[in-house]
């Protein structure tokens, strides 16, 4: 009778973990269909001795968990059969948002408990004659059922009820789908006669992460057109339409970088997770007592182009619209804000955002993504920025320079996070 040596290898180590869930593997894919269960691998040493090891199927990042219904809105069903949106309601007071693809039907049907009230177009015009319709469904009852009008843009249902004698505002954005164009692996979008690209294949990406994950690394479909009427569209009560897009950059005469407030596109995809993930850090840092009106969002939607143009990484989030970089600046002198009261505005301050971020998405109350914290001093630089995004898998990273060097540092808590880039 030979030995037996029972050898638990939990909790799994990071290179474990990534060979377990690659879906390219076949024990990848049973672990993503049997979420909890445990694998016994026997190893035999030699001929006296067995090693038994176990492996247990952990999910890689942290689930995504379906969020609260918002206020407004709550108890609503919102759908749209032909267009397979995520769709993006959101209350914003007693103000609610709904996203929806030009052109497709929708069944607008409110809480039937609560809400008792009537639905009006309020610029009809417009959406008549761009092809809308609205109206009460034949059925009876609160629900609507319309469709929205070929050109994208920003409608308002107003609501009467005269039950409680509420009444307010529903805004509708309606969003353009982009024509498509594929051509050696690469896509180009062309939306509303701009074309937007070139979306690499991420299936040849020098980034093992970005091959693994390469469905997750779809060009986005549905694109904002940002105008007048848009720019200060609400998505939540401390984020607009027009912040999702980054600026352009200018240089000064002695080169140094200088942000303007001119977007270096007027197209963005409008990602209800990235919404929901900003809405809920801003919520945590106000519970832990940081004053954040709203935060300062220094790069948003990039085009591939203009980030290729501006030095990002190739396959930055940005690119996919669900990336923004941002930091907190209450007092308007485009630094960052001093929040934890050491007299500096500096990483420290960055780490409290990203640590924020961290612990929600730890506890799974939003979408799992990259966060990457920045520390750049400097005249033209805001201090101290974190990237936060919702690429769908867990990534971290911290960059800094010091020493007039760029260096990578660690910052997070979270041991089996995967160091990456944008
Ligand atoms: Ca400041
Ligand atoms: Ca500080």
């Amino acid at each position: 009778m030979g030995t037996l040596i029972l050898k638990a290898l939990k909790p799994l180590r990071h290179g474990w973990r990534r060979f377990e869930y690659g879906p390219a593997t076949s024990l990848g894919a049973w672990f993503q269909a049997h979420p909890g269960a445990w694998v016994v691998l026997g190893l035999a040493l030699s001929m006296s001795t067995l090693t038994i090891c176990w492996l247990r199927a952990e999910p890689l990042s942290a689930p995504v968990r379906r969020f609260e219904a918002p206020r407004a809105l709550q108890g609503w069903t919102i759908t749209q059969p032909e267009g397979g949106v995520e769709a993006l309601a959101q209350s914003i007071g007693e103000t609610g948002l709904i996203l929806l693809t030009a052109g497709q039907a929708f069944t607008l049907d409110p809480n039937p408990v609560a809400w008792t009230g009537r639905l009006t177009l309020e610029n009809s015009d417009a959406w008549d004659h761009a092809g809308g319709e609205f109206g009460p469904a034949a059925a009876g009852g609160g629900a609507h059922l319309g469709r929205a009008p070929a050109q994208p843009g920003r409608y308002r249902l107003v609501w009467n009820d005269p039950a409680t004698a509420r009444q307010g505002a529903l805004e509708l954005l309606v969003l353009e789908p982009a024509a498509v164009r594929e051509s050696a692996g690469n896509t180009t979008l062309t939306v509303c006669g701009e074309p937007i690209g070139p979306y690499l294949d991420p299936l040849k990406s020098p980034s093992e992460d970005v091959r693994k994950y390469a469905a997750l690394y779809r060009p986005p479909t549905l694109f904002a057109i940002i105008n007048a009427q848009t720019e200060t569209l609400p998505l939540d009560e401390g984020l607009q339409l027009g912040q999702l897009v980054a600026f352009l950059d200018e240089r000064a005469p002695d080169g140094r970088k200088i942000q303007t407030n001119r977007r270096h596109t007027d197209r963005t995809p409008v990602i209800p997770a990235l919404v929901h993930k900003l809405t809920a850090l801003r919520q945590r840092l106000r519970e832990q007592g940081h004053t954040v009106t709203r935060f300062y969002i220094t790069s948003g939607f990039r085009t591939p182009a203009f980030n290729k143009q501006i030095g990002g990484a190739a396959f930055s989030r940005h690119c996919y619209g669900d990336a923004v970089d941002l930091c907190i600046d209450e007092d308007g002198d485009l630094k960052i804000d001093d929040l934890n009261g050491d007299g500096r505005g500096d990483e420290l301050d960055g780490l409290i955002i990203a640590q924020a971020a961290e612990d929600l998405e730890r506890e799974g109350r939003v979408a799992a993504g990259g966060i990457g914290l920045y520390h750049w001093p400097g005249e033209h630089s805001v201090g101290s920025h974190v990237h936060v995004d919702c690429r769908g898998f867990t990534a971290r990273w911290g960059q800094r320079y010091r020493n007039g060097k760029k260096e990578g540092f660690t910052w997070w808590r979270d041991t089996n996070a995967v160091g990456s880039s944008d």
